[in-house]
C-alpha cells in the first residue's frame, strides 16, 4: 500500500509541475535538454506508462490501462484498460489495481468507508514503505510501525479478514500479513517471488525513491 495522503499527492504534483516548467524554461533558454533535471522533474507520459506497467505480470500489463495523478490530485487516464486493471505510480509506489481496488484506494484517500468488494492489486516492484498503523502517514517515525514490503499482491475488501493473517502492528513483510489491521482499510499483503532477482528489483525501486 502506498502512503495515501491527498494533500501530499497534490503538493508532489505541484512540485513536479514546477520542475517541468523549470526544465522547459531552461531548454528554451539554452536549446539544450538538461537530461538530469528533466528526468528528476518528471517522466514523459510514455516513460510513465512503461514504468507503471512494470507492477503487473506481462500478461496483465499488456491490456492494462494507465492513469496518472495530475497536479490537482485528479486521476487522468493515459491509456484505456482492456482488462479491468489500471496501473499507476503514486508517490513512487507502482501498482496495477482492479476497479474494486481503485475504489478502495479512492475511499482511503478521501478517508471514507471503502466499498466492501474484494479487489486485487499487483505491486510486483514492491513498495516504498508505509506505516502499518496510520494509513495517512507519509514517513517513518519512531512509533508508527513503518514497514517496507517487497514484491507483493494486495487483496482489499472486508472479506480479507477471513484469511486469518497476522494482524499485529509489527508485521513480517516476508510473509502474508494484514496491513492497517483494525481499520476500515485493512487489506491483505501477500509477498510473491522472494528470489534474489526479486529482492534486487525491490531494492533498486527503493533506492530510486529519494
Ligand atoms: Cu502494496
Amino acid at each position: 500500500m502506498p502512503r495515501l495522503n491527498m494533500f501530499l499527492v497534490a503538493s508532489v504534483g505541484v512540485l513536479i509541475m514546477m520542475g517541468v516548467v523549470a526544465a522547459q524554461d531552461q531548454m528554451s533558454k539554452d536549446k539544450m535538454p538538461h537530461k538530469m533535471a528533466a528526468q528528476k522533474a518528471e517522466l514523459s507520459d510514455a516513460q510513465y506508462i512503461a514504468k507503471a506497467l512494470t507492477a503487473a505480470p506481462r500478461g496483465v500489463a499488456k491490456d492494462a490501462g494507465v492513469a496518472r495523478i495530475d497536479k490537482d490530485g485528479n486521476m487522468k487516464s493515459l491509456r484505456e484498460s482492456k482488462n479491468g486493471f489500471t496501473c499507476l505510480i503514486m508517490l513512487g509506489d507502482i501498482m496495477c489495481a482492479d476497479a474494486n481496488s481503485m475504489a478502495f484506494f479512492d475511499a482511503t484517500m478521501k478517508k471514507q468507508t471503502p466499498p466492501d468488494k474484494l479487489g486485487l492489486t499487483y505491486m510486483l516492484r514492491g513498495d516504498q514503505g508505509a506505516s502499518n498503523t496510520d494509513p495517512t502517514a507519509t514517513g517513518k517515525t519512531p512509533d508508527n510501525h513503518w514497514i517496507v514490503t517487497g514484491p507483493h499482491l494486495m487483496i482489499v475488501g472486508a472479506g480479507v479478514k477471513d484469511l486469518g493473517l497476522p494482524d499485529s502492528a509489527d508485521a513480517d513483510p516476508t510473509k502474508p500479513y494484514l496491513m492497517w489491521p483494525g481499520t476500515p482499510y485493512a487489506h491483505a499483503m501477500i509477498p510473491v517471488g522472494g528470489s534474489a532477482a526479486h529482492a534486487t528489483a525491490a531494492n533498486t525501486a527503493s533506492a530510486k525513491k529519494e
